[in-house]
């Protein structure tokens, strides 16, 4: 017996040695499972009986990869590239028996085998460049010898996994195993290697492939330009085609040492910090302290909608899609018929796209049902109200549910801002009502905001949180207050915003500034493309603001061609002098001094209110934890993955620092900057928010 047995068990089938991972729940490659493989694959080729070894997992998986949680800390044992040189250099064939999923180090694992067999349902990838890094276990360069570098550039920059049998297409799979029987077919396949006499296929001898390159040299520029909007801000991708292209370019072993000099570089970067916080930030957010992962669910199998405007079709369009069936209600005809119009193009649409089978498009409008009787929500277990931001309306709709809706049916409201218990108090079950905040277009943002009423029943929230994993989102539980998490902090940005511009800042620069730093969108390009007049009326608006004057011009966005920017009919955005103009008219009727601002402070205005405001929200108790904060910005707004969160990237500034400038701009603009109690706190303490 030695330390390792516990997590590599070696069995003898006949002359193969089946050595099986065991290292739950997902077989990260850390210290001990490297090291018992080492020790296991040593142990096997002394043994003369032995004539080959298939490496499987035990389990659900084969290996998830590399040890995310040992990144960034001292190494103990054998290195993960060491080791799969060490494997490939066997000279007993090693088989690679795949179930579940071979991810990152898992799938270079793979690679370094002689030979790969993997059962239909197996998923296969390279997904390190979603944390920042790349395949530094040789996967740059072995990939490419196997499937050409254009196929790798696709598998490695762009990170997704892909099924067995498509990977057996490229020839990454040697052989396709019966879902039941992957063992004793990895254990045949090695006794058919051996007894033909096979030579040892090792990648690293392949040039076959990667002669595709030679003959097309702009294969990387094409590549590179392709994709230059989507990788767009990130370090990763660029040093994952610069390591293809190495090993293009140089002898197997030079390009390993690029491959691991580039690794070197993203792993002890900030980019790669963030995106390994949001990793596990991600599967934080679905932990309630109060609410353990074992409190039963309310069965769901019918949700109601009420409201077939875009949030409440795209609300449906979620369940729809998880197979799960909809009434959708709307108070007239007209309106019911736009909204089913509407969801059916979308599918058509995505049907057209190639994305969604033609068959599937009626299924999928036949689990909806259309009524104009709220009546017939009685026999949902989930109804969610899904019409304008009017707390009368809410509270009349809630009141005539609490009569309708069956004993134990959620009622749940997808307000954005409004008071979930003021709603709740509407009925005589407060503790089955919930919000259910989704975010625009619903059918396609990941982020749900879950949030808690004061009464909300436990299960109640368990439910939310598992159906909406369920249906694809990344539900974030929040408590009641203006705005909940996102867009209570959004406030201040639009504030700040609103008052740069005043000062003399133009939109354009406050725009640009946010983009540049990553998000995909500034302030005023999202108030033209969301519509200026939402909540803004005539006669009810005197108060003559830069928004009032824009939309008095019928500036009032996208939707009319011009708002704070002019359209053309491509909807090309270009600076406008009118809007200047206004500006510069409504600062004067103001008394708003003009100056110049750098982009620094453009992009301090801007943001620190937010870490503020999410600071406040942690000391009040309205998030969990601050990467919840970050989850709800990554995931409702597009704050930049490779930024971590606005609570995260306070962390990476430094706290003092942050609060240094929320006290210079308090100093100038009063207690809109107030340093929250909690960033002072940490901020003394030489904490950050991270340390929470
Ligand atoms: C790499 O390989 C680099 C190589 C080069 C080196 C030189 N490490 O997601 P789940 C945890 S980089 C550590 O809930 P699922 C996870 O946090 C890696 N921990 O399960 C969770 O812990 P909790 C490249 C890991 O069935 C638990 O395992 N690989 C790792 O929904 C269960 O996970 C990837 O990026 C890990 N590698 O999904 C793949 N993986 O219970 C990352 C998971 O304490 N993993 N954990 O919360 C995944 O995408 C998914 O886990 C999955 C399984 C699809 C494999």
């Amino acid at each position: 017996m030695n330390a390792n047995d516990n997590v590599v068990s070696t069995a003898r089938e006949g002359a193969v040695a089946v050595l099986t991972l065991q290292s739950g729940p997902v077989n990260a490659l850390g210290t001990a499972l490297r090291q018992g493989i080492l020790a296991a694959l040593e142990a096997a080729e002394a043994d003369s009986a032995v004539k080959a070894i298939v490496l499987i997992g035990g389990g659900r998986m084969f290996s998830a990869g590399a040890d995310i949680t040992e990144f960034g800390k001292p190494q103990s044992g054998i290195s993960l590239p060491d080791l799969l040189n060490r494997i490939e250099a066997s000279l007993k064939p090693v088989v690679a028996a795949i179930h579940g999923n071979a991810l990152g180090g898992g799938l270079e694992t793979a690679l370094a085998c002689h030979y790969r067999v993997a059962v239909s349902s197996a998923k296969v990838g390279l997904p390190e460049v979603k944390l920042g890094i790349l395949p530094g276990a040789g996967g740059t360069q072995r990939l490419p010898r196997v499937v050409g570098p254009r196929k790798a550039l696709d598998v490695i920059v762009g990170g997704s996994p892909i099924g067995a049998k498509a990977a057996s297409g490229m020839g990454l799979v040697d052989e396709l195993a019966p879902e039941e029987g992957l063992r004793a077919h990895a254990v045949a396949f090695a006794e058919r290697m051996v007894a033909e006499g096979r030579p040892l296929l090792k990648i690293r001898d392949r040039d076959d492939k990667i002669a595709e390159s030679r003959e097309n040299p702009g294969l990387f520029a094409e590549f590179r330009q392709e994709n230059a909007r989507k990788t767009r801000g990130f370090e990763a991708p660029e040093a994952c085609i610069a390591c293809i292209e190495a090993a293009c370019r140089l002898p197997f072993d030079e390009g390993l040492a690029f491959e691991r000099a580039e690794f070197q570089k993203l792993v002890s970067g900030t980019q790669s910090a963030a995106q390994r916080y949001v990793f596990f930030a991600e599967r934080q957010a679905a932990k309630i302290p109060d609410v353990p992962d074992d409190t039963p669910a309310r069965p769901i199998a019918r949700v109601g909608v009420i409201g077939a405007g875009t949030m409440g079709g795209g609300i449906s369009m979620n369940f729809l899609n998880a197979g799960i069936p909809v009434t959708i209600v709307e108070t007239k005809r007209e309106a019911l018929d736009r909204g089913l119009k509407t969801i059916r193009t979308n599918y058509e649409n995505t049907a057209r796209k190639g994305r969604l089978r033609p068959e599937d498009v009626e299924t999928r409008m036949g689990l909806l049902t259309d009524t104009l009787e709220l009546d017939k929500l009685a026999e949902c277990d989930l109804i969610i109200e899904a019409v304008f931001e009017d707390m009368g309306i809410k509270k009349e709709i809630f009141s005539k549910l609490d009569t309708i809706a069956k004993p134990g049916a959620i009622l749940a409201s997808n307000t954005s801002y409004l008071d979930i218990d003021a709603i709740a108090a509407m009925t005589n079950r407060p503790a089955d009502v919930i919000g259910m905040h989704f975010f625009s277009p619903a059918n396609v943002m990941r982020l749900l905001e879950v949030v808690r009423g004061e009464k909300t029943a436990k299960d109640v929230i368990a439910t939310a949180m598992q159906l909406g994993r369920k249906v694809g989102k990344i539900p974030v539980l929040v408590g009641v207050c203006h705005g909940f998490v996102g867009n209570r902090m959004l406030a201040e940005r639009q504030r700040e915003a609103n008052r740069l511009i005043l000062e003399g800042v133009t939109p354009w620069d406050v725009d640009r500034v946010i983009h540049d730093f990553g998000l995909p969108m500034g302030p005023f390009t999202m108030s033209d493309l969301a519509g200026l007049d939402i909540g803004w009326s005539r006669e009810t608006n005197k108060s003559e603001s830069v928004r009032d004057l824009l939309c008095e011009q019928d500036r009032r966005g996208q939707k009319t061609g011009a708002g704070f920017y002019d359209y053309d009919a491509k909807r090309k955005a270009t600076p406008s002098e009118v809007t200047e103009e206004i500006i510069a008219r409504v600062a004067e009727r103001q008394g708003v001094k003009r100056r110049d601002a750098t982009d620094q402070e453009i992009l301090e205005r801007t943001l620190y209110p937010m870490v503020n405001e999410g600071a406040k929200i942690l000391e009040e108790g309205k998030a969990i934890r601050a990467s919840d904060i970050d989850i709800v910005w990554i995931n409702g707004y597009g704050w930049p993955v490779y930024r971590g969160g606005p609570m995260f990237w306070a962390d990476t500034i430094g706290l003092p620092k942050v609060l240094e400038r929320l006290r210079a701009y308090q100093a100038e603009y009063g207690d809109a900057f107030k340093p929250a109690a909690l960033l002072e706190r940490l901020a003394s303490e030489g904490k950050g928010f991270k340390d929470l």
